[in-house]
């Protein structure tokens, strides 16, 4: 009899191996890990709080969604909310959800989820008819999973684990379906996307799927930054979400080194292959806060909209978590001001903040009406998988 390895345990070592794979392909990832690492543990942390906490992902269609759902439902990971970051003053032509544990003892046991963003091809304002149609064309081309890790991604979810031999294939074979391509990348069809985004060139100018960027938490953001600028690390331009305050932290705050130049091979009209490189992988860092009721959210929008949010924060916000609590503003345990619901989901306006800032073009979006049909319904029905409305989780997560 061999050990069963449960989901959570898969979980675990997916993110560990995925961490692994991401600072051999980025080694300055592995930098942002030892600072972050540095951070913590002169706040007393433990090391094993330094450990991912999220990563990325783009795909294609809803076909490639649908895979990415069934693949990571073997690691308990669930699609939770509905990110349209099409509608941002500078907007990104995805639609998103995240993969994550639902439930306290999973987060508890081990956090690690996935943004995982899809290209809205039929969104006229950045996508032509005839584009629109090629690009369905390569996506129809292309695999990014075998089959047969779909299949036995199924197999796991509905059994609730495997034995230990089988983890340790499934899990490589996961992450493998993320590492960067040596595949040459056809030049002529990258630029033509990238002339419309960069995001789309990387999700449809290339036959393979990689991770992004992933993340680990840190405890003091302000200072992480600081430190990575000080050693010479070109960070972007600011730390996304709310600003550094003196009462509680609620939500999520995350920063970004910028996006390296990596060396890809590409394959010329003339078919001769040549050494390039692109900028579209970065590493990150997070610090989450408590998570807010819709009213909690209400005022962080308003106070996020107002010229200088770190001046006006406490117009919308009070110092304790008591007061917090009193005007219902946030989610606490059994409503115990002494335990916050940590925020486990994502925020769409620091999502496109953080995609924008690692991005070395500008998308080209025609001025008009968004007549596609993007939507949390849409997407489950396409995918054919519940997401969640973070709200219930929270919820739920309150009452025990
Ligand atoms: C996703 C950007 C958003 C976050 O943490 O909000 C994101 C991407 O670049 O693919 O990762
Ligand atoms: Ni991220």
């Amino acid at each position: 009899m061999t050990a069963r390895r449960r989901t959570w345990q898969l979980r675990a070592q997916f993110a560990s191996a995925l961490s692994r794979l991401y600072a051999a392909e980025v080694p300055l990832y592995s930098t942002l890990i030892e600072v972050s690492a540095e951070v913590n543990g002169e706040l007393g942390a433990a090391a094993r709080l330094t450990m991912e906490r999220h990563g990325a992902i783009r795909v294609g269609n809803t076909r490639e969604l649908a895979d990415v759902a069934d693949l990571f439902a073997a690691f308990g990971m669930y699609p939770v909310g509905f990110y349209d970051l099409r509608d941002a003053p500078s907007p990104v032509p995805v639609v998103s959800t995240a993969f994550r544990p639902i439930e306290s003892d999973e987060l508890e046991h081990n956090p690690f989820r996935v943004f995982t963003s899809m290209l809205a091809t039929s969104d006229r304002r950045f996508f032509s008819p005839d584009l629109e149609s090629r690009i369905e064309r390569f996506l129809a081309g292309r695999q990014l999973f075998d089959p047969a890790l779909i299949a036995e991604a199924r197999r796991i979810a509905a059994d609730g684990g495997t034995d230990r031999a089988g983890a340790e294939r499934f899990v490589a074979a996961a992450v493998d379906a993320f590492a960067l391509s040596r595949e040459p990348i056809d030049r002529a069809w990258y630029d033509e996307l990238n002339r419309v985004s960069a995001v789309a060139a990387d999700i449809a100018g290339v036959t393979t799927t990689h991770i992004n960027h992933l993340t680990p938490r840190v405890l003091d953001i302000d200072e992480l930054y600081l430190r990575m600028s000080q050693r010479g690390v070109a960070m972007i331009d600011a730390i996304q979400g709310p600003p550094p305050c003196s009462g509680p932290e609620v939500l999520l705050r995350q920063t970004s080194f910028r996006a390296l130049a990596e060396p890809r091979r590409f394959r010329g009209e003339d078919g001769a292959v040549s050494e390039g490189t692109l900028r579209v992988r970065f590493g990150e860092v997070e610090s989450r806060g408590v998570a807010l009721t819709p009213e909690g959210r209400r005022r962080y929008d308003t106070a996020m909209a107002s010229t200088d949010p770190a001046l006006t924060w406490g117009a919308y916000f009070p110092d304790t978590h008591d007061e917090m609590a009193a005007a219902g503003l946030a989610y606490y345990r059994g409503g115990d001001p002494s335990k916050p619901v940590v925020y486990e989901d994502f925020l769409p306006a620091s999502a496109v903040g953080i995609f924008r800032s690692n991005l070395d073009s500008d998308t080209h979006c025609e001025e008009g009406a968004d007549e596609a049909e993007y939507s949390l319904r849409w997407m489950a029905g396409e995918i054919g998988h519940h997401i969640h409305d973070p709200y219930e989780l929270y919820e739920k997560a309150a009452s025990q």
